[in-house]
């Protein structure tokens, strides 16, 4: 499970509820570093340009229904089925800025009603981010950002759901080095970002030396 190598890059996760305000910051991360002399790429799931993403994005701008274990499944497989280019990638040194990923899978599946360790299992033994920024933001502050779009979960009560699950996620991962960074993402676009850079700068450095991992929620 554990892959030796030195100089991999580091791999950076943006989680959080709708409207957060983790695409702006993961897209501002990505400038700062490829600006900055760094190898660098921006990811996000769900990928939608694959056919399994082509099938989530039908059914998020709700042109289909699907039943909710068959979504959560495909959700999972949209990432497994980018787990060897993330791999490669991230051995080669290129640090990764991911937009969601597994916990935004679980929690979105939980908050419908799905029981929570049949929701991780799928997604268990995929690669294991070096820092979670969680963009934490009140279904009402979220609201207020232009309101809810169209797509399914754009609801405020799910929204608040979800927000309980994320918290729920981070105790499981029973977080002892501090992979998790809780931030107020009712800030200024640019104070986050100053904080998001420290300590994304200080973990590419760290993370020269540290094994890569594909052990999530072993
Ligand atoms: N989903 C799932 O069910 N299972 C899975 O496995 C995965 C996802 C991976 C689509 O996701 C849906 O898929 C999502 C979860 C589910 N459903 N929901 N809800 P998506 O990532 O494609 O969703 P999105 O369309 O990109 O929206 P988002 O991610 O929720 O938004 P965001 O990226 O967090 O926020 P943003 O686009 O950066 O900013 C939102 C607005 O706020 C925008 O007008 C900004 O200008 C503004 N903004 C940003 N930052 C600030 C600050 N600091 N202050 C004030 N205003 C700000
Ligand atoms: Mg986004």
């Amino acid at each position: 499970d554990t892959i030796n190598i030195n100089n991999r890059g580091a791999f950076i996760l943006f989680e959080g509820c709708d409207k957060a305000g983790k695409s702006t910051q993961a897209k501002k991360l990505f400038e700062y570093l490829k600006n900055n002399g760094h190898s660098v790429e921006l990811w996000k799931f769900p990928d939608r340009k694959t056919t399994i993403g082509q099938i989530i994005n039908g059914y998020l701008a709700n042109d289909k229904e699907l039943d909710d274990k068959a979504i959560h499944l495909l959700f999972s497989a949209n990432r497994w089925e980018c787990m060897k280019d993330m791999k490669n990638l991230l051995l080669s040194g290129t640090t990764l800025i991911v937009d969601r990923y597994a916990y935004s899978g679980v929690s979105y599946s939980v908050a419908k009603g799905l029981d929570l360790d049949w929701c991780c299992l799928p997604d268990r033994g995929l690669l294991s981010p070096d820092i979670v920024f969680f963009m934490d933001l009140t279904a009402e502050a979220a609201e207020k950002r232009g309101g809810f779009g169209e797509e399914r979960y754009e609801k405020k009560s799910l929204q608040e759901k979800v927000r309980k699950i994320f918290y729920m996620l981070k105790e499981k991962d029973n977080d002892s080095d501090s992979l998790w960074k809780i931030l107020n993402a009712n800030q200024s676009v640019e104070m986050l970002h100053k904080r998001i850079v420290e300590s994304s700068l200080k973990l590419i450095e760290k993370c020269h030396q540290l094994p890569l991992k594909d052990d999530l929620w072993k």
